[in-house]
């Protein structure tokens, strides 16, 4: 009896916080991972399809290069050696992107946003 009470509190301190800071499917960034290795995605080249509206958080982790772009958006972020270089957009616009590495021009992943 008293076993189970316990386990009722417990289960109760674990729900309570992580309600309160779950956020609505919306407003919930995708989010690609990408870690390169001399100009190469490790597992290929990241195809990932998001649908407009939604919010994409890239994460690219590389040992090479100067600048990271998404071609279409023409979004460019600054390689910080030594820690993840990390790019927040907006799918407004349709179609099919490019995420290339600079200067080497390495495709990383290809993400495509659907209406
Ligand atoms: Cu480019």
């Amino acid at each position: 009896m008293r076993k189970a009470l316990v386990c009722v509190i417990a289960l109760v301190a674990v729900a309570v916080p992580a309600a309160a800071v779950a956020q609505p499917a919306a407003v919930k960034p995708v989010v690609v991972s990408i870690t390169a290795v001399n100009a190469r995605p490790v597992g290929g080249i990241k195809r990932v399809t998001v649908k407009k509206g939604q919010t994409v958080r890239v994460v690219v982790t590389t040992n090479v290069g100067s600048t990271v772009h998404l071609h279409g958006y023409n979004i460019e972020k600054p390689v910080k050696k030594g820690a993840p270089t990390v790019m927040v957009f907006v799918a407004k616009a349709t179609g099919s992107f490019e995420l290339a590495l600079h200067p080497m021009d390495a495709t990383l992943a290809q993400i495509t946003v659907k209406p």
